[in-house]
């Protein structure tokens, strides 16, 4: 669809108030949330990886990218909530200690308020310890962790370790996710579920939340 590829070619260009009002436009011509999402903003994300992967482009470019497509992201958010199913449940969020990448994990988080959840926003650069402490003290069901780095991945292995030792692994569970962690690495550590992308992670917190009600 053409506008979508506008919103994704404008994303690339960094061009963060023409992708906000492209994607008003493709919410007043009711194209689905969902659909604004995965044609237009990540997609367009997508390209971006690659060429910073092939070093095609650098930290800026990617940098202003990432505030474009926080900005079409943040008109989504309410619309998303509204597709959701209320579930009741709290969990609490964050990108790894060491690692400052939160695109993705904004988004999970954004998904996981559209399925109802109550999620405890972390931010970056979150140590074992403040994930097992916020469980602790704000009563969450699920911790989430997400790494973008294979450098930062192995901090989750640190968290499933430091919430055994603080004797919650019984009524807390923790999920991990991010682009290089895969299903093996979750069972390796010994965490309870992974995902592979926002969409699912949503599901599957709403699920443990359900179960543990
Ligand atoms: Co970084 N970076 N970066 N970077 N960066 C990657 C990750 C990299 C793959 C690029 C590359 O070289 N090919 C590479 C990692 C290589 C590796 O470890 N194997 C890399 C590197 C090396 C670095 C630096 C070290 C670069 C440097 O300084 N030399 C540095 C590290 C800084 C640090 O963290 N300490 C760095 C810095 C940066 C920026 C600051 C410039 C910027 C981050 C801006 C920000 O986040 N605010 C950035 C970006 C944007 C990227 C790429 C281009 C895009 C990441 C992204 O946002 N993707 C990335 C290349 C790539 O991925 N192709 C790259 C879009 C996002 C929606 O996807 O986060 O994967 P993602 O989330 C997905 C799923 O993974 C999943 O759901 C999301 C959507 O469906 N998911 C979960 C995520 N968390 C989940 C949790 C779950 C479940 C699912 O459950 C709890």
């Amino acid at each position: 669809m053409e506008l979508l590829n506008q919103i994704s070619q404008n994303l690339q260009a960094g061009k963060a108030k023409i992708v906000k009002g492209l994607v008003q436009q493709a919410i007043d011509e009711g194209i689905p949330a969902q659909q604004i999402l995965e044609e237009g903003l990540l997609s367009g994300m997508s390209v971006i990886g690659e060429k910073f992967k092939n070093n095609e482009i650098f930290v800026p470019e990617v940098l202003v990218a990432a505030r474009a497509m926080n900005m079409g992201a943040g008109l989504l958010k309410p619309l998303l909530a509204q597709d959701g199913v209320r579930a009741s449940g709290k969990v609490c969020i964050g990108t790894v200690k060491g690692d400052l990448h939160d695109i993705g994990k904004n988004l999970v988080k954004m998904m996981m308020e559209g399925k109802g959840l109550e999620v405890v926003d972390l931010g970056v650069d979150v140590a074992p310890e403040t994930f097992v402490k916020t469980a602790e003290e704000q009563g969450c069901t699920v911790i989430c962790c997400s790494a973008l780095l294979t450098t930062t991945m192995g901090v989750m292995g640190d968290v499933v370790k430091a919430a055994g030792e603080a004797g919650i692994r019984g009524r807390v569970k923790i999920m991990v996710g991010g682009a290089p962690v895969t299903q093996a690495f979750c069972d390796q550590i010994g965490a309870d579920v992974y995902t592979a992308d926002a969409a699912s992670a949503a599901d599957a917190a709403a699920e443990l939340c359900r179960a543990t009600a």
